[in-house]
């Protein structure tokens, strides 16, 4: 965070997005993003600010049926991961989700992946209906799933702040998550910094 109290001007409209913290992209999951579990205490302090004011918490999972296309054994590009109902695809343990947490399953069918928590959800129909204009997004991964989703919710017309601090990337080429970053602020995201957030 860019100072040690932001969100302090948290307001009606406001929703915090985590995207994808689960076993398997952490340290010791199947998938794992270099740093992944560094996210989890500042996920943990806007969670607790976006409780304190209550305000709605959303959060994406990806959800493989076994033999997903995206898995290499299936002719994909990623090792088996996130599989329904199983530990990997399970929320990290040390993440504080409030039990009234909206839980957003994405890539739930074998013949198709999706990266957007956008992507075949109803997402978006679900921030609006909770008077939503503003989403502030964080987790797994910077280059992938958190690039496609915020592309893709400020396609559908929210304004989103990113929580830079809040994510981490796969880097399967050095640099991609600056490179996704950059292309997320291109799009017309804006980077968590002191005078955004508080
Ligand atoms: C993701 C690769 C495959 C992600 C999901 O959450 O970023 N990456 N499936
Ligand atoms: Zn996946």
């Amino acid at each position: 965070m860019a100072t040690d109290t932001p969100f302090t001007e948290l307001q009606a409209g406001d929703a915090l997005l985590v995207v994808d913290v689960q076993n398997d992209f952490l340290p010791g999951g199947s998938l794992p993003v270099a740093n992944g579990d560094r996210v989890i205490e500042p996920l943990n302090r806007a969670i607790a600010a976006f409780r304190a004011a209550r305000l709605p918490i959303f959060a994406s999972r990806d959800m493989h049926p076994p033999g997903h296309c995206s898995f290499q054994s299936a002719g994909g590009a990623w090792p088996v991961h996130c599989v329904a109902g199983s530990r990997g695809a399970d929320f990290a343990d040390g993440l504080c989700l409030p039990p009234d947490t909206v839980v957003i399953s994405k890539a739930t069918t074998v013949a198709r992946d999706a990266y957007s928590a956008f992507d075949a959800t109803g997402l978006a129909k679900r921030l609006r209906e909770a008077g939503v204009v503003h989403l502030f997004v964080g987790g797994l991964a910077t280059d992938y799933c958190v690039k496609a989703t915020v592309l893709d919710g400020l396609a559908a017309g929210f304004a989103v702040v990113l929580l830079s601090e809040s994510m981490a990337a796969v880097e399967h080429k050095l640099g991609d998550g600056r490179r996704a970053i950059e292309e997320m602020e291109e799009a017309g995201a804006v980077i968590d910094c002191a005078g955004v957030t508080g």
